[in-house]
């Protein structure tokens, strides 16, 4: 290499990132260069599983193909007009979507947590006009544990003190109620006649994918029902077949009055998110009232569609039963011949493994280290959790790679 040639090896992104860009995150040591199916290169060729998926965003594989054509067509016809006119696509696709999970109307935003953020201004805006709540004091209950983004009404809900420390003051008219715990939930929707809404995810994804009792979701819908309050389904990581269902509250065959998706909505081709609910819900915003610039924008309407569809003609939700099953398996075979794995537990391919500390003060980090260098990419949360969340277009003799790869780096290190 002649002088002042600079080998742009991983060590050179990475030091760019590190001098130019806002350091708001430790990802792991590793340059992705190029994403096709389950696996990602990096900058020096190396393969790797994708035991992650940008956290559940990537379900159909990297560049799926029927989603970038359908992104390279429409971007070269007509990518974004405003909400402040019509375009052909935008009817076509909330009929689509609407009739696919059964709920009158959307409302497209583009990321989760604006998702988010419009089913808690829904859900107020229900509570004053239908519901009849005290003015100003419209209450939204979420759980210990829950992540449903990074805006200041996300982390004033949080109890995460990484996510919400030294951001105050916080929003007001949110309470906390512990997870997988209906008596709890029941005595504080009795004790205050201006909850409007519980919001909260089917399974935990951050908190370490927390999966809660069998009924849960069942007791959650009927004390709603009784105490008429609006269930919200936070389906963003969980939602579009990630668990094995098409949304993870069809394990219970529960209906939501609201339904947050994002990530896999794209195929992680960009952002885009949507809160489906029926009419008395979804009428109580005027024109004008709520929007963005993007959202609903005619290249999002051709890609979710083209997402969608590869979700249901390629039966991704079968599929993430099936290699869940596999998965889960094969880790609790695993535990039985290493005390590292504490816990198994997940559902689909939403399943994450507790890693007990080990050698001089190693933790799950160190594992994601060491499973990286052996062609595996999957990330740690909360210090002892791995999650598992691989492209659910993973087939068999994959599954079994990829685990032969976590079980070989575990015993290695055991
Ligand atoms: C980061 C976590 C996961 C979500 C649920 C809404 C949103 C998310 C259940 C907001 C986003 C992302 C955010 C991203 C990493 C990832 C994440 F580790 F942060 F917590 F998945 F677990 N509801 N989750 O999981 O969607 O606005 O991001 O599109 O902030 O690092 P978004």
């Amino acid at each position: 290499m002649n002088s002042g040639m600079t080998m742009k090896n991983a060590q050179y992104y990475i030091n760019l990132e590190d001098e130019f860009g806002a350091h708001n995150y430790h990802p792991l040591p590793v340059v992705i260069e190029k994403g096709e199916g389950i696996f990602m290169y990096d900058v020096e060729g190396k393969k790797y599983f994708d035991f992650l998926s940008a956290y559940s965003a990537v379900n159909q594989g990297h560049c799926h193909p029927k989603i970038i054509k359908a992104l390279i067509n429409q971007s070269q016809q007509l990518t974004l007009t405003s909400r402040a006119f019509h375009n052909n696509l935008l009817g076509e696709y909330e009929k689509y979507i609407t009739e696919l999970f059964g709920y009158d109307k959307l409302l497209p935003m583009n990321t989760g947590v604006e998702g988010g953020e419009t089913a808690i201004k829904l859900a107020r805006r229900w509570g004053y006009t239908v519901k009849g709540v005290e003015e100003n004091k419209a209450t939204v209950v979420f759980v210990e544990g829950n992540f449903w983004g990074r805006t200041m009404a996300a982390i004033s809900s949080s109890t995460d003190p990484s996510s919400y420390s030294n951001f105050g003051p916080y929003m007001p008219g949110f309470s906390i109620v512990p997870y997988n715990n209906l008596n709890a939930l029941e005595e504080t929707f009795k004790a205050n006649p201006n909850i409007c809404a519980f919001m909260f995810e089917p399974i935990q994804g951050e908190a370490g994918v927390v999966v809660p009792d069998e009924g849960y979701l069942q007791g959650v819908r009927n004390l709603c029902n009784q105490y008429r309050v609006l269930m919200i389904a936070d389906e963003v990581q969980t939602g579009l077949c990630r668990t094995g269902k098409m949304l993870a509250c069809d394990h219970e065959n529960v209906k939501p009055d609201l339904v947050i998706l994002g990530k896999a909505l794209s195929g992680g081709v960009l952002p885009i998110s949507a809160v489906l609910a029926n009419n008395e819900v979804m009428l109580t915003i005027k024109p004008g009232e709520h929007g963005s610039t993007y959202g609903g924008n005619p290249l999002a309407c051709a890609v979710a569609t083209a997402s969608l569809q590869v979700l249901v003609d390629e039966q991704l939700a079968d599929n993430a039963n099936r290699m869940g099953e596999i998965f889960r398996n094969r880790m609790l075979q695993l535990q039985t011949r290493t005390t590292l794995v504490e816990l198994v537990r997940g559902k689909g391919l939403l399943n994450a493994i507790i890693i007990k500390p080990f050698g001089d003060n190693k933790t799950a980090y160190d594992v994601c280290l060491a499973m990286k260098e052996n062609g595996l990419l999957a990330k740690q949360t909360h210090g002892d959790i791995i999650r598992f969340a691989p492209p659910l277009v993973i087939n068999e003799t994959q599954m079994h790679e990829a685990c032969d790869i976590i079980e070989k780096t575990i015993l290695a290190l055991a």
